[in-house]
């Protein structure tokens, strides 16, 4: 079976420092660099938004960030402004290897957030990123990187859900953990069939 590794959003604003800091974030930095060697196929993903994106609090006024509100496609976490295109904070981390056969951007539409890597949040528009696997023969992933419990997850669910078989490395991976959504991700990506390692 052809398998390839993700590597989820290890980018400076997720990082220690960054506008929406991941605690530990660069800690997983080295050991996927080393977890890449061992993959043909790596793919990386960027969280990719214009300035001004409608899941930025800052875009809602009287809005504050990690409130929730009702977005046309359900309830949408408003966050800091972060990973804006072109921005240093966009760019991944400066240790992390880049060499990676692909690199996904998502969040690039200004009125749908994207956690994740195959779907945005509207779970109807895709990425691209499936015809990419299925082109390539790909049917084995192994997910890391950030956050856990937002793109990780996501990423993850949808793929399960697209009939991948799918593992996610935990070590590789940190968690933002707002408002439990450490252990509901986990309880998630479970129930989706995904492989927790
Ligand atoms: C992410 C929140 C907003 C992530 C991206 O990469 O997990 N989280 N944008
Ligand atoms: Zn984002």
């Amino acid at each position: 079976m052809t398998e390839a590794l993700i590597v989820i959003d290890v980018q400076n604003d997720f990082c220690e420092g960054g506008a929406l800091a991941v605690p530990g974030g660069s800690d997983v930095v080295a050991p996927i660099n080393r977890m890449m060697e061992e993959f043909s196929t790596v793919i990386l993903t960027q969280d990719w938004h214009p300035a001004g994106h409608s899941s930025f609090a800052s875009s809602h006024p009287g809005r504050s960030p990690m409130e929730v509100i009702e977005f046309p496609y359900g309830p949408q976490v408003l966050w800091p402004d972060h990973c804006i295109q072109g921005s240093k904070g966009a760019e991944f981390h400066p240790d992390l290897r880049t060499d990676g056969d692909l690199i996904v951007r998502k969040g690039f539409n200004p009125a749908i957030d994207s956690y994740s890597a195959f779907f945005e949040n509207d779970h109807a528009t895709p990425t691209g990123l499936e015809g990419y696997l299925r082109t390539r023969g790909i049917e084995r992933l192994t997910l890391v990187g950030l956050a856990l419990d937002f793109c990780v997850n996501f990423s993850a669910v949808d793929a399960a859900k697209l009939g991948f078989d799918v593992t996610v490395r935990q070590d590789l991976s940190r968690a933002i953990d707002a408002d439990g959504s450490h252990t509901a991700a986990l309880a998630g990506m479970a129930d989706a069939g995904v492989i927790l390692a």
